[in-house]
């Protein structure tokens, strides 16, 4: 029995519908230009502030966002909506969550040649979960037919990469001998599509792996964990106040302090270098440099902040070959995107190249796997 721990297989979900700048632009300047309208006298007193409209160059050159998927396209583009619209479901029903959770897994599992008698514990971890409990994690292990233990993690953007470590090291101590990681990363329902500085940052996607033993692998494409480095360090730069304690603050459950909103400029200026200083110390450890990596599968929230951190490591602008860019379809999708980016850019990679997969995001959270593929 060797001590490796690996990841054998990963499953990418995204909803079937997907929505442009261009769609998203129109719908929120036809929004922005009749607020302006049905304010006019209170926006010309100065007591109510103008709406700006929005546009789909900046997004692209600001972001590198093209498009993003969306759970439910309905009610986003409705300019008296500006929300998607996704029906209640019964307490008999599988949840919303839940399903994107699983639809992901059994691609994950497929790719991993496992079934559910291989997995012991479910972790869904991801950025917001729909209700606290029982568990999304203990509905999606009963939906598959798992027998162990499942529990829901939220750490924002490292969720994926934070749930990943929590498997190697459960592989790594023998309390299990499969785990699932999962993210249904359900976004649209947090985004203030009001807000034209952030309405077009994030779409929905759903994403998993398998991590197990090394002496158990039998996929195709098998990457060892070297090993994992997180950092946290608090900032209020990117900031949800979602919760359960308004009901009692006596507030607006859903004002937009209650949703997305971040000081941009501010995250990028202080994340990049901290996200690069990570990356670094953490190939030290394994006395590598920058140079010695193949793959960089990169947290993906902005086109510009990947190439800032990729020319601080490489002293160059990296390829889209060694750091893959995904969300220029996907968006941010907070904890996936270096998961989609692995799911979608792995195949290739021969057996004893590195690959680094990192988040960055909000917290500020960091987190990182070094891998090597069999
Ligand atoms: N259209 C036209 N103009 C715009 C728009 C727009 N949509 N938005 C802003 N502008 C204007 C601004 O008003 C500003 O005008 P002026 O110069 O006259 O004041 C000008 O464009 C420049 O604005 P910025 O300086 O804000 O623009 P940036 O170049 O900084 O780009 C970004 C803005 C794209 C937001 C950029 O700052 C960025 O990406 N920063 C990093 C953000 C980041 O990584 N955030 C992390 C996100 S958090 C996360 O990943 C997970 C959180 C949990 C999940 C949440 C789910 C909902």
């Amino acid at each position: 029995m060797t001590n490796s721990v690996v990841i054998s297989g990963s499953g990418l979900w995204n909803p079937p519908h997907s929505i442009s700048n261009e769609e998203l632009v129109d719908a929120y300047n036809a929004y922005a230009t009749q607020f302006n309208q049905q304010n006019a006298d209170e926006i010309e007193s100065g007591s109510v502030t103008a709406k700006p409209l929005s546009s789909a160059e900046f997004i692209q050159k600001a972001s590198g966002i093209r498009s993003r998927y969306c759970y439910m396209k309905d009610g986003v583009l409705d300019i008296n909506r500006m929300r998607p619209a996704i029906p209640e479901r019964s307490e008999e029903a599988l949840s919303d969550q839940a399903e994107m959770a699983i639809n992901a897994a059994k691609l994950a599992l497929e790719a991993a040649n496992k079934s559910a008698d291989d997995i012991d514990v479910v972790i869904v971890s991801c950025a917001y979960t729909q209700r606290s409990y029982p568990a999304l994690a203990i509905e999606v292990q009963e939906a598959l037919g798992i027998q162990g233990f499942g529990f829901d993690m939220l750490v924002a953007c490292s969720a994926a990469t934070f749930a990943l470590h929590r498997a190697y090291e459960m592989i790594s101590a023998g309390t299990a001998k499969g785990v699932l990681v999962i993210n249904p990363e359900l976004t649209s329902p947090q985004v203030n599509y009001c807000d034209r500085d952030s309405h077009f940052i994030f779409g929905d996607v759903s994403t998993a792996m398998v991590v197990e033993h090394a002496d158990t692998a039998t996929s195709e494409h098998v990457f060892d964990i070297l090993s994992t480095k997180a950092v946290t360090q608090y900032s209020n730069n990117i900031r949800s106040n979602f919760g359960y304690v308004s009901r009692a603050n006596d507030v607006d459950p859903y004002g937009a302090d209650k949703l997305f909103h971040q000081e941009g400029r501010k995250v990028f200026k202080e994340v990049c270098p901290m996200a690069a200083q990570h990356i670094s110390e953490h190939l030290e450890r394994h006395e590598l440099t920058s140079a010695d990596v193949k793959r960089w599968w990169l947290h993906q929230a902005n086109i510009n902040m990947n190439s800032l951190i990729s020319k601080k490591l490489l002293g160059r602008e990296a390829t889209l070959e060694e750091a893959p860019i995904v969300l220029d379809r996907y968006a941010n999708t907070a904890s996936a995107g270096s998961i989609i980016a692995f799911n979608l850019h792995h195949k290739d990679l021969q057996a004893g190249d590195y690959g680094l997969l990192c988040s960055f995001g909000a917290g500020y959270s960091i987190g990182s796997l070094l891998v090597r593929k069999r």
